[in-house]
């Protein structure tokens, strides 16, 4: 970091990661290329041993990659960024690095479905085991430490439940066990939550969700502490190829300039939104940790500065609905007309998806009800626009649904 007056937070999201560029460019320049030419061949082979620095090729690494990479370690606090394909690119790399047959992985059963599904059997396939616990309650999390247990992966809060797990006592646990802590922050961006701050050991994202904002990428990014591990992780991102492409790296660090600005705007939305379907008498069941109803609403305010944008609920079952709220979520979903019905979240726009049916619908049945993810749970990602806009299109559909049922 040249300018060393930058402490505050907004003005890190602005420039961080912007280094000196050629041509005075502001902003990282796109190098759209796959390879980089060495000088002599005498430059070429001290590249490849690391007795140079400069960049080779796309897939080991690249300039307008690498400003995203440094832009995100710098908000996160970490040593260095990893540029992922995608969000579960980077979840693969974490493991990939880490673990080997016969190891052991501490997991939270409220997870985003296909980590719990890459940890049950691609991993299972590889030798290693999976706890899946409600890392919510420390009691169970000391419970499911093995001797060989190397890996504590915690979502919090948790896709989708909301719940929220203690990252400093988690921490405290999986060090004095000799494992990591790797904690996916992608519901809170850095903005709103900094894991290492509380003493993870690694932070994964996707990029795709709050970072970029504007439901346009896909990727994902692992944050690492130590110069180390971020050795080791570069060598497993080289090898098993799982890299972000330059143009993407630009449209999410384009993204990040206003991430602030928009994860305010996200909060101040959300909690409007959360108050306004608590009091309706449609509705079940709100989980949003910026509601005091939520059962973690202090740890909440411990570890995080903004309750988030997300939002899940349930319906009240109506008389014509014996599936406790499942047919009347439908129904919402099916008559909303702001919010988008779409599986993806951190965007601008309001998307809502059903998490049964649609992101958690790999992991089966009774993992979810282990999760605690119940089939009639409606998920919201609260977007930027105006919120009486929101709250005007959650009430015409939860109106909608009433008629419904009162037709049956
Ligand atoms: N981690 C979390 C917490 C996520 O929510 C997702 C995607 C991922 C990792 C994987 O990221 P991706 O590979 O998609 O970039 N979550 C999604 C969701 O809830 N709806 O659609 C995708």
């Amino acid at each position: 970091m040249k300018n060393n007056k930058m402490t505050e937070f907004e003005t890190k999201c602005v420039h961080s990661g912007v280094d000196e560029f050629e041509y005075g460019s502001v902003v990282p320049p796109i190098y759209q290329t796959s390879t980089f030419k060495f000088k002599n061949a005498r430059h070429g082979a001290a590249l490849f041993a690391g007795e140079e620095k400069g960049y080779i090729y796309t897939r080991m690494l690249n300039p307008t990659v690498e400003a995203l990479e440094n832009s995100i370690a710098e908000l996160e606090g970490g040593f260095k960024g990893l540029g992922c394909a995608s969000g579960m690119a980077a979840v693969h790399t974490v493991f990939a690095s880490l673990v080997q047959a016969g190891d052991h992985v501490v997991c939270s059963t409220a997870v985003y479905g296909p980590t719990n599904t890459l940890l049950s059997t691609i991993m299972k396939k590889f030798g290693v085991e999976t706890s899946f616990v409600d890392t919510s309650d420390l009691k169970a999390v000391k419970n499911a430490v093995r001797p060989n247990t190397k890996i504590f992966y915690v979502e919090t809060p948790g896709n989708p439940t909301l719940s929220i797990s203690d990252i400093a006592a988690i921490a405290g646990i999986a060090h004095k066990s000799n494992s990591l802590l790797v904690v996916d922050n992608t519901f809170l961006s850095p903005v709103l939550q900094k894991p290492i701050d509380f003493g993870a050991d690694i932070v994964l994202h996707s990029l795709t969700k709050f970072l970029n904002g504007h439901a346009d990428v896909v990727g994902g990014i692992v944050v690492v502490k130590v110069e180390e591990m971020y050795k080791l992780f570069r060598k497993t991102l080289n090898q098993t190829g799982g890299v972000i492409d330059p143009f993407n790296s630009f449209l999410v660090h384009r993204g990040i300039k206003t991430l602030s600005l928009r994860m305010q705007r996200h909060c101040e939305n959300a909690i409007k939104v959360a108050e306004f379907l608590e009091s309706h008498p449609a509705v079940k069941r709100v989980y949003y940790p910026g509601l005091a109803s939520h059962p973690q609403f202090e740890l909440a305010k411990k570890q995080q500065l903004g309750a988030g944008g997300m939002i899940s609920f349930e319906l009240e079952g109506n008389s014509f609905d014996s599936s406790d709220g499942f047919e009347a979520g439908q129904a919402l979903m099916n008559s909303v007309q702001l919010c988008q019905l779409a599986v993806s979240l951190g965007g601008v726009e309001s998307l809502i998806q059903h998490p049964a049916s649609m992101t958690h619908y790999t992991m089966g049945k009774q993992a979810r009800e282990t999760a605690g993810i119940s089939e009639g749970l409606v998920r919201l990602s609260v977007g930027i626009e105006n919120v009486n806009d929101i709250i005007d299109d959650l009430e015409q559909a939860l109106e909608k649904v009433r008629q419904a049922a009162s037709v049956f």
